[in-house]
């Protein structure tokens, strides 16, 4: 391709994008497709490749986000890296020991099987707009950029322990193989904690969009930590920095102070559509609330302003994942708005106003879901 044909333009260059970003099927009844940003190679502040979990899509007698179901976040095309040239190396001053490990050896070292969350630090951003009048800028997500899986990999800390970490030990930085050289640090007692370098994804071979062959999960840390397609750490003695825990992904204005974001907040979404159409009459209504800290305690609903009451939680109920609970709702003909309030384990209740910050993260305020029942 040319380069003068876009010279006229002034634009960046749009040379090499993939046509195909996100590699998985999102069919649209499945996936709220963001690419906008198709056009973009500004693979830290431009919008990305972004596909958003449908509600209504959730099968509801299963506790784990199917993988073909499962949010997509990406700001850089998914890359297709092969797995017998792949190693992941591990480095830095803070290390006795540099080395690398390629697939087969990571797949033959000790692992775990975790059920965690991923959400994205931007889920629910359309609601400052919408319900707090201060749009800010991003993927417009309503509550579907969540999900989870049951993750295998090996703990972090088996690969570092090999590395000799040094005790000066500070911060960790995963470093991405995709073009974005996508890289966020973690301190290192979170890293030795219960981070762990997964392969595989609700028991099958991690997918490419979700990172193949490895990825970091960092369990209750906003998903931006959670880095995919891994190729490198470094474990530093210094505090380590990149555009992801600087620029991005870290809370400004409304009286924040620029710190990067870690934990999320407590949600709740229901199984249906956005303004879903049910048959007027009783109704039951199934769904999820989430936290990052502890699990959930309470969920409430309230329908049309009226009281708020208790719903019943049913199934597992797992820490840093979510709950599932169901409730019965009597819907005359007309426009209702459900209102859902979750507590979790550590006393956080979702507010009624989510704290403003200019990039839009941790909307964690109580949504209203209008339901048209006819
Ligand atoms: N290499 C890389 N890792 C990444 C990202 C990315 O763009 N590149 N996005 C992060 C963000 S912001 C989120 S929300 C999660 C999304 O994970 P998923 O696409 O598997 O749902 O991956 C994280 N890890
Ligand atoms: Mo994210």
């Amino acid at each position: 391709m040319s380069q003068s044909m876009y010279k006229a333009t002034g634009e960046a260059r749009i040379t090499d994008v993939p046509k195909v970003s996100i590699t998985k099927p999102l069919p649209p009844e499945t996936f709220i497709d963001h690419r906008e940003g198709e056009e973009s190679h500004d693979f830290v502040h431009g919008p990305g490749f972004n596909a958003e979990t449908r509600w209504e899509a959730m099968p509801p007698d299963e506790y784990l986000t199917p993988t073909d179901i499962f949010y997509v976040r990406s700001h850089a095309p998914t890359p297709h890296l092969d797995a017998a040239a792949w190693r992941l190396e591990v480095e830095g001053d803070a290390v006795e020991r540099s080395f690398s490990i390629g697939y087969e050896e990571l797949l033959g070292l000790p692992s775990v099987a975790v059920v965690k969350m991923l959400e994205c630090a931007g889920n629910g951003r359309i609601f400052f707009g919408e319900d707090q009048n201060r749009e800010t800028p991003g993927t417009q997500w309503r509550l579907g950029a969540v999900g989870v899986a049951e993750w295998t990999g090996v703990p972090l800390r088996e690969i570092l322990e090999r590395a000799n970490v040094k005790p000066s030990a500070r911060d960790v930085m995963a470093e991405s193989l995709d073009e974005a050289r996508m890289r966020r640090p973690i301190p290192i007692g979170k890293a030795l904690d219960d981070a762990i370098v997964a392969y595989a994804m609700n028991g099958e071979t991690l997918p490419l969009d979700h990172g193949f062959p490895a990825r970091l999960v960092v369990p209750g840390w906003a998903a931006v930590a959670s880095v995919k397609w891994l190729g490198k750490l470094t474990v530093s003695s210094e505090p380590l920095f990149s555009p992801w825990n600087t620029e991005k992904y870290v809370l400004t204005g409304g009286g924040h102070d620029g710190s990067p974001i870690t934990n999320s907040v407590t949600k709740s979404a229901p199984h249906l559509a956005w303004d879903a159409e049910v048959p007027s009459g009783p109704n039951t209504v199934r769904g999820r609330s989430w936290t990052t800290e502890g699990s959930i305690a309470r969920v409430e609903w309230s329908l049309d302003g009226g009281e708020w009451r208790d719903c019943d939680i049913e199934g597992p109920n797992l820490p840093e994942a979510w709950a599932t609970w169901e409730i019965s709702a009597d819907l005359p003909p007309g426009r209702h708005t459900l209102r859902l309030r979750a507590t979790d384990t550590e006393g956080n209740t979702q507010p009624e106003e989510a704290p403003f910050n200019d990039e839009g993260y941790l909307y964690g305020a109580v949504v209203g879901f209008p339901i048209h029942a006819t």
